[in-house]
């Protein structure tokens, strides 16, 4: 049961690079791809692809290799990059949970607080189940559901919405600085998961959820007070 004085009441995770390590295979399939395309792309330019949906992924990249495709060879390169990206998630384990967010995912679930995910891939929905935690979560938005591109808020408001509660009463995670972003234009409390430098704009940026207490989190956050 949540508290009446208690400001929050849903939690709102990303999911690739915050819930479980799946950025390093969908940067292991662009790479591939680019290097089908006789080019490289680096980890730094892969981090500038964080938050950003399939079609606007492969248009970045293709840009930086300088590279012009019919929208028909686009499809194809998804398509290929897309089947590579599943056959590297289709033998994930529970074991690819990132530490500590099972026993924060719990955590929430005790204050009485609800669950949402919100992804730009389409993939979400297999990676939850494959990893065991889809059980966790009350709503779920994805790459499916979701059209507009970070820093759009749609992303944060469709699941803040299927959850019945407004933006001032959800916490956000999220490892993107558009996403951020997104979270602060939509009217949502963001908690920059990464390293500081990246996310200057979060109320907050934890490393990761080992030792997370989400009392010392709504803590932190007090001061806007629930009526
Ligand atoms: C898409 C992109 C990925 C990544 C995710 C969001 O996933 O292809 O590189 O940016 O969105 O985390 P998917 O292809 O699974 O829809």
């Amino acid at each position: 049961m949540t508290d009446e004085t208690q400001t929050y009441r849903g939690c709102i995770f990303n999911l690739d690079g915050v819930l479980v390590d799946t950025a390093k295979y969908h940067y292991e399939a662009w790479r591939q791809l680019a290097n089908s395309l006789d080019f490289d792309i680096s980890r730094e330019q892969n981090e500038q692809l964080k938050g950003l949906g399939r079609m606007a992924s492969l248009e970045t990249i293709l840009s930086w290799g300088g590279i012009y495709l019919s929208e028909a060879e686009k499809m194809h390169w998804a398509d290929v990059k897309n089947n590579w990206y599943i056959g590297l998630i289709s033998n994930m384990k529970p074991g690819e949970v990132l530490p500590g967010v099972l026993y924060f995912l719990r955590q929430v679930r005790e204050k009485g607080m609800k669950i949402a995910l919100s992804s730009s891939s389409q993939n979400a929905r297999a990676v939850l189940k494959s990893t065991g935690l889809e059980p966790y979560f009350d709503v779920i938005a994805d790459g499916n559901t979701i059209k507009r591109q970070k820093p759009d808020p749609q992303c944060f408001l469709l699941p803040a919405e299927a959850m019945g509660l407004p933006p001032a009463e959800c916490l956000v995670f999220e490892d993107a600085p558009s996403g951020i972003t997104a979270a602060l234009l939509g009217g949502f409390t963001a908690i920059g998961v990464g390293r500081k430098e990246n996310l200057k704009q979060a109320s907050v940026v934890i490393a990761g959820f080992e030792n997370l207490r989400i009392d010392s989190l709504l803590a932190q956050h007090s001061e806007r007070v629930f009526i």
